[in-house]
């Protein structure tokens, strides 16, 4: 018995969502092809008064998920990088992740994605822990 209520309450709280990061508009851009490949772009909100950085990211729906930003050359040649360390957001601060910018590199999808998909990116914070981002596909511009 107690063992039973020990598993219920290991996953109340893995279900929980923060208090402290805000996710809003969200967007995905998808690169159609062989291969083909995702952007994300949204806007966290860290609510606390505390630094916090975003670690990793993963999702069901692509084999590899990653924290990209884009660099461009004096010669305007746009490369991407993957941000190892993590992506890091002062206490009350607003981060934008946009084209050109931080984004979210969602590569080989699982399966092509079509209007109206549901996609769910969960996000780790070093302090809020796990956040999960729901985006629908068509939904953004
Ligand atoms: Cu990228």
């Amino acid at each position: 018995m107690f063992r039973l209520l020990l598993v219920f309450f290991v996953f109340i709280s893995s279900a929980a969502f923060s208090n402290e990061i805000q996710i809003v508009n969200q967007k995905i851009n998808i690169a159609s092809g062989v291969g083909s490949s995702a952007a994300v772009y949204f806007s966290i909100r860290n609510l606390s008064d505390k630094p916090d950085t975003l670690l990793k990211v993963q999702s069901l729906a692509a084999k590899k998920v990653m924290l990209h930003e884009t660099l461009v050359s004096s010669e305007g040649v746009a490369s991407m990088r993957h941000l190892m360390a993590g992506l890091g957001i002062q206490g009350g601060e607003k981060i934008t992740l946009k084209s050109g910018g931080v984004h979210i590199m969602m590569m080989g999808l699982v399966k092509p994605f079509s209007d109206g998909d549901l996609i769910k990116i969960k996000l780790f914070f070093e302090n809020a822990g796990e956040v999960i981002v729901n985006l629908v596909v068509g939904n953004g511009d």
